[in-house]
């Protein structure tokens, strides 16, 4: 059981654990918390993280950045359509026709399904959580954007299969950074009392979402979530990017578009002086050496310019937190009425963007959070909470639908279509409802999103679901068919069961055979977690709170009846006079599902297995790259001791013939020894230390006998 959560950032990644202490963000192999959502392919390896940014203008076509935005996208959504010309690597169509992304990898042309390149990222955050907590990791909490829809989020959960993860919940970003807000509170009004509304707002690199929460002791409710997927720190950037290609193209005449290692390059210095203007206001310098055609290109800018030129990106920081406001005004909430303001994210520490949340709410906003780490760090709160086997305080979750859901299908009363909305925005989630049709055989809903304008996504299709082996009553006449239908814990809706009741009339005293008197399944069962019988304290959060039962913030409705069932609902009483005994029994149907733009499962096993194969791939390379770099090491070290404190130890001759070997060995590694298998590495090795040993022993031999004699004189 592993408690780990993994903050899936556009540009940035971050990994939580709990461990004794308490919630920690842990380091990569570098040491460094933050791990590049950045995958770099190579003819004998993938690199992944720092390791494959670090080749960003090395190997610029193959190496992917800024792919999270490819989940759950057709290949033919204009909006990829859009992207693709302005990326530096290629995109190609899978055969489901969803977006893949086209490299060279060991020197073959390969497309990898956007699942694929998320679950390669996946990988390395695991073995960073791994190597923290020094066991295994495969459950885990997932980052999400608020805005996705149910095809992105699928994306996601397969992706985190692939990685062989077992993700229990994704976790819509602005509530994890709720979580990790909410959690440690120790003033939080009283359940009866007035809740604590507390504002969020995340501007990452991609997008910007902002969320309004109510807060009472041991539990959080989302209240209503507005979103800009497309404005974030990367807007800036590319602001910044193209006045300096404007100004490089009059002052140098450099056509910086046509050359994508020079753009990657210019991108990169762009995002570093963007940083640095949040800190200074004065004029700032832009330098890169070698830029295009061997010339040096340099430039300067200040902030007042920087804001001058964002003017228009500047501009779009309201409208989603008016969007926001005018939701809560539904529910009488007023400005006044709000706590606090939180905002993360690396793109709320540009000033001018801080200043117009500030002025918009009329207050000063709130950083207690960390910026970069609050997703993280809720989602592994929320993994402990999840998990059986963590002790957390009890704190329920309850997040929002982000837009309507509703279901259509065709009628059986009357002719054409029929149609309702089972889930209206900001509806509570996760969440089940039970739908109850009359029916004589197998019939079809289909789920979709019913307000199109606002979905940032060209299909409001969510999937068709076939309920199957629906057979008419003895009687002849329509079965009562239940539905339940659901908003999971991922936040992705399905129909997540469907069940036939039978009425069977008997006369009185007689028994039916093979009967079970069930009741109607209208209680949900789902998302109660067990009882922890484990003894361990509370460490989630530092906090020694135990808690008996844990349970999901997972709500109940009871059945909630369509217009058909109302003309049949009278033959299911029965008449007061033959007082016959009705004995009903639920039968389970088996139903089909097709959300929209799943991945088969045959192609998510063979991803699971290649995912194999190429971690097993690197790991190989890596042993062989650590096999050439223990003869390079060698031949480095032996050379400096032959003529130092070896020297003693050895004859002339025979250093001679080591000393020839080790330049051999040394010009060898330059040329035919660049690039070969592992046992070549093993096996020169081995010889040079069939040379290299007896010298060293002798001199081991010579330092002993002194202490040997020390230690003796000791013992007299
Ligand atoms: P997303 O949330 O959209 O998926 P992300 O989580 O990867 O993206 P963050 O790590 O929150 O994004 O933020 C990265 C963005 O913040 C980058 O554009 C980065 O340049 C910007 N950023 C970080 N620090 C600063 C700073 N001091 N001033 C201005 N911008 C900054
Ligand atoms: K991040
Ligand atoms: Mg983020």
């Amino acid at each position: 059981m592993s408690v780990v959560g993994f903050d899936v950032g556009f540009l940035n990644c971050y990994v939580a654990v709990a461990r004794a202490g308490g919630i920690e963000t842990v380091a990569n192999e570098y040491s460094d918390r933050c791990t590049p959502a950045c995958v770099s392919f190579g003819p004998r390896n993938r690199s992944i993280g720092a390791a494959a940014k670090s080749q960003v203008v090395t190997n610029c076509k193959n190496t992917v950045q800024g792919f999270k935005r490819f989940h759950g996208r057709a290949f033919s959504d204009p909006y990829i359509q859009r992207l693709k010309s302005s990326l530096v690597y290629d995109l190609a169509q899978m055969p489901s026709g969803t977006t893949g992304i086209k490299v060279m990898y060991m020197e073959e042309e390969k497309v990898f399904s956007i699942e694929q390149v998320t679950a390669m990222l996946l990988t390395k955050m695991k073995e960073t959580a791994e190597h923290a907590l020094k066991k295994p990791v495969a459950d885990c909490v997932v980052s999400v954007p608020c805005y996705y829809t149910d095809a992105e989020r699928r994306s996601v959960v397969d992706a985190a299969q692939i990685a062989g993860l077992n993700c229990l919940r994704l976790m819509n970003e602005t509530t994890a950074v709720a979580l990790a807000y909410g959690i440690y509170k120790q003033d939080l009004p009283a359940p009866e009392e007035k809740p604590r509304i507390v504002v969020f707002v995340d501007i990452g690199h991609s997008g910007y979402q902002t969320s309004v929460c109510a807060f009472n002791k041991g539990k959080l409710k989302i209240l209503a979530t507005a979103c800009d997927p497309e404005l974030g720190g990367k807007d800036f950037d590319e602001m910044l990017v193209r006045h300096f290609c404007e100004e490089f193209g009059k002052k140098y005449k450099l056509d910086v578009k046509t050359k994508p290692r020079a753009l990657v390059r210019l991108y990169q210095e762009c995002e570093k002086l963007k940083k640095l203007m949040s800190a200074n206001s004065s004029d700032l310098p832009l330098n890169i050496e070698c830029f295009m055609n061997d010339i040096d290109v340099s430039g300067k800018l200040n902030r007042g310019q920087f804001e001058e030129m964002c003017a228009d990106v500047l501009a779009r920081v309201e409208a989603p937190l008016h969007n926001l406001m005018e939701q809560a005004s539904q529910f009488q909430l007023k400005e006044e009425d709000i706590y606090a303001v939180e905002i993360v994210g690396g793109a709320s520490r540009i000033p001018s963007v801080k200043e117009r949340i500030s002025k918009f709410f009329g207050k000063e906003l709130s950083t207690t959070l960390n910026a970069d780490e609050a997703v993280a760090r809720g989602c592994a709160l929320q993994c402990a909470i999840l998990s059986p086997a963590f002790k957390v305080r009890e704190f329920s979750i309850t997040d929002v639908v982000a837009y309507p859901i509703s279901l259509k299908w065709n009628s059986a009363a009357e002719e054409g279509l029929s149609d309702c909305e089972v889930f209206p925005k900001n509806h509570a989630a996760p969440f089940s409802k039970v739908l109850t049709f009359y029916r004589r055989e197998p019939f079809s809903l289909e789920a979709y999103y019913n307000t199109p304008k606002e979905l940032p996504y060209p299909d409001p299709t969510i999937g068709q679901f076939v309920i199957q082996k629906v057979v008419p009553q003895a009687s002849g006449e329509s079965s009562k068919v239940k539905v339940k239908v659901r908003v999971n814990i991922h936040g992705i809706f399905s129909v997540s069961s469907a069940s036939l009741v039978e009425v069977q009339k008997t006369e009185e005293g007689e028994e039916p055979m093979d009967t079970e008197q069930q009741a109607t399944p209208e209680k949900e069962e789902e998302g109660k977690m067990q009882t922890d019988q484990d003894e361990t304290k509370a460490q989630g959060d530092g906090q020694n709170e135990a808690e008996e039962e844990k349970k999901t913030s997972e709500n109940e409705e009871m059945e909630t009846s369509t217009e058909e069932s109302k003309t049949e609902k009278k033959s299911d009483q029965p008449p007061q006079a033959k007082k016959p005994k009705v004995k009903t029994k639920v039968l389970e149907l088996p139903i089909e599902n097709s959300p929209q733009w799943e991945l088969a499962i045959d192609m998510l096993n063979l991803f699971v297995e290649n995912e194999g194969k190429m971690i097993m791939q690197d790991k190989l390379e890596k042993e062989r790259n650590d096999a050439k770099n223990y003869v390079e090491e060698y031949v480095y070290d032996m050379r400096d001791k032959l003529h130092g404190r070896l020297e003693k130890c050895v004859s002339e001759a025979d250093r001679d013939v080591l000393s020839l070997q080790l330049e051999d060995t040394e010009n060898w590694l330059y040329e035919d020894g660049e690039d070969q298998p592992k046992q070549q590495y093993i096996d020169k090795l081995v010889q040079l230390k069939k040379l290299g040993q007896p010298i060293q022993e002798r001199y081991m031999e010579s330092e002993e006998r002194p202490r040997a004699f020390d230690e003796m004189g000791k013992q007299i």
